[in-house]
């Protein structure tokens, strides 16, 4: 069940590397992953090949074009189980799919006093979006409240569901703590009162399979640099009864069958959410990293990066001076800790030394720092290509910052 670790390092050229007089290692996966030679020579051949607009010329490199695109828009559904072709949009990343569902499906249908519910480990595209959208419409964002292990306490979740709440959108990992949201028993409770659920998924899929159907959520949103493929590339999945009833958000090219000063007759789905020339290369790109997640096996990326956060946790754990933030009891591969006595910032420079990198800061996640009483953490975040002796680099390197700061 092992992964052959040197043959996968072999195709991401970018690991091999020294940083600061020391080998690379990379653990801000969550930030953004690395991206293996087959998603670089997917994006490069199709610059020296087939390079055209889509959807526009009858001409060859076009059809080429279109038919890659439209392959890669294949490709996202069945990586999430989507029933057709027409519930996957592609946009920029998860934070504009989040935005798309806010002002096309929520806006037009929320009046002052209503809720918009969100959990408190949001990240903030999660938030923003819905707080913007309640401003805009005198709504009320509502909170789902989480424990200090970093588990959402769904103990008043019945309550926070009532006939005032149109959507409930959620995140299905965490990104500032790694936690594994029951998002499953959590759309069943929303559905149970006829509300609508959007999950963000940006930190689910580069680590475990997702099946949209079997979760039943409304909306599945994420982006491609969490999974190795390039940024400027994200899905937004949406049940097709839903999508068919949206206006379209932005307007433009691609999105219309016929246009005159007098009428605007929009085009079908999914095109009607994809206005002007789409990230071609992008979404070619996208089809490549789900090619090589499948080669590698979900499963099986599953199971090493488990396996590196309960080595790395129990390693951290056994060393002084150390605060883990998020115990939750299901967890994916984000590890964000605090040094005692040191600013997480100053833990990061450090690291960055010793070739290690990793995120600090509040991870885009502020109402979690705020939860903690912390100003910032720093994060180590793991992917299928990372390494137990790269665990061993992380804990020298913490042991370096405390020594300095002893
Ligand atoms: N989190 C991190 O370091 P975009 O920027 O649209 O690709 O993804 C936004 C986003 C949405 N939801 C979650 C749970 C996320 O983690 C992110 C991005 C990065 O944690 C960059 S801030």
């Amino acid at each position: 069940m092992s992964l052959d670790l040197a043959a996968i390092r072999r195709d991401f050229p970018i690991l091999d590397q020294q940083v600061n007089g020391h080998p690379l290692v990379y653990l801000d996966n969550a930030a953004s992953s690395q991206k293996p030679n087959q998603v670089i020579d997917a994006i490069s051949d199709y610059y020296r090949q087939d390079n055209a607009n889509v959807h526009r010329g009858v001409h060859r490199l076009s059809q080429r074009a279109t038919d890659a695109y439209e392959s890669a828009r294949d490709k996202v559904r069945g990586f999430v189980n989507a029933k057709s072709d027409k519930e996957i949009i592609f946009v920029r990343g998860a934070t504009e799919a989040v935005n798309l569902v806010a002002q096309s499906f929520v806006r037009p249908m929320l009046a002052k006093g209503d809720d918009v519910l969100i959990s408190h480990m949001e990240h903030h595209a999660n938030i923003v979006p819905w707080q913007m959208l309640c401003e805009q419409t005198g709504a009320n964002l509502k909170v789902i409240p989480m424990t200090t292990k970093g588990e959402l306490d769904l103990s008043g979740l019945n309550e926070l569901l009532n006939e005032r709440t149109k959507i409930m959108a959620i995140g299905h990992v965490s990104n500032a703590l790694g936690t594994i949201n029951p998002v499953k028993d959590m759309i069943a409770q929303a559905h149970a009162k006829g509300i609508p659920v959007l999950v963000d998924g940006a930190q689910a899929v580069p680590h475990m399979a997702v099946d949209v159907q079997d979760l039943d959520c409304d909306f599945y949103v994420f982006s491609g640099h969490k999974m190795f493929a390039p940024t400027g590339i994200g899905a937004l999945y949406g049940k097709q009864d839903l999508l068919e009833t949206m206006p379209p958000w932005q307007g433009g090219g691609d999105m219309i069958l016929s246009v005159s000063f007098a009428h605007t007759q929009y085009n079908e789905l999914p095109y009607k959410f994809e206005a002007g020339t789409p990230h071609i290369a992008g979404a070619i790109g996208l089809a490549a990293a789900i090619d090589y997640m499948h080669t590698i096996g979900i499963a099986k990326i599953a199971q090493h990066e488990h396996d590196l956060l309960v080595a790395a946790t129990a390693r951290l754990e056994a060393l002084d001076g150390i605060r883990i933030i998020g115990t939750a009891e299901h967890k994916a591969s984000v590890l964000s800790f605090m040094i005692e006595g040191v600013h997480p910032h100053d833990v990061g420079t450090i690291f960055d030394q010793q070739g290690v990198a990793i995120r600090t800061g509040h991870h885009c996640a502020q109402p979690v720092m705020q939860f903690f009483g912390i100003p910032a953490t720093a994060r180590a975040s793991f992917a299928f290509y990372n390494t137990f002796e790269e665990i061993d680099a992380l804990v020298d390197a913490i042991k370096k910052v405390q020594e300095l700061f002893a």
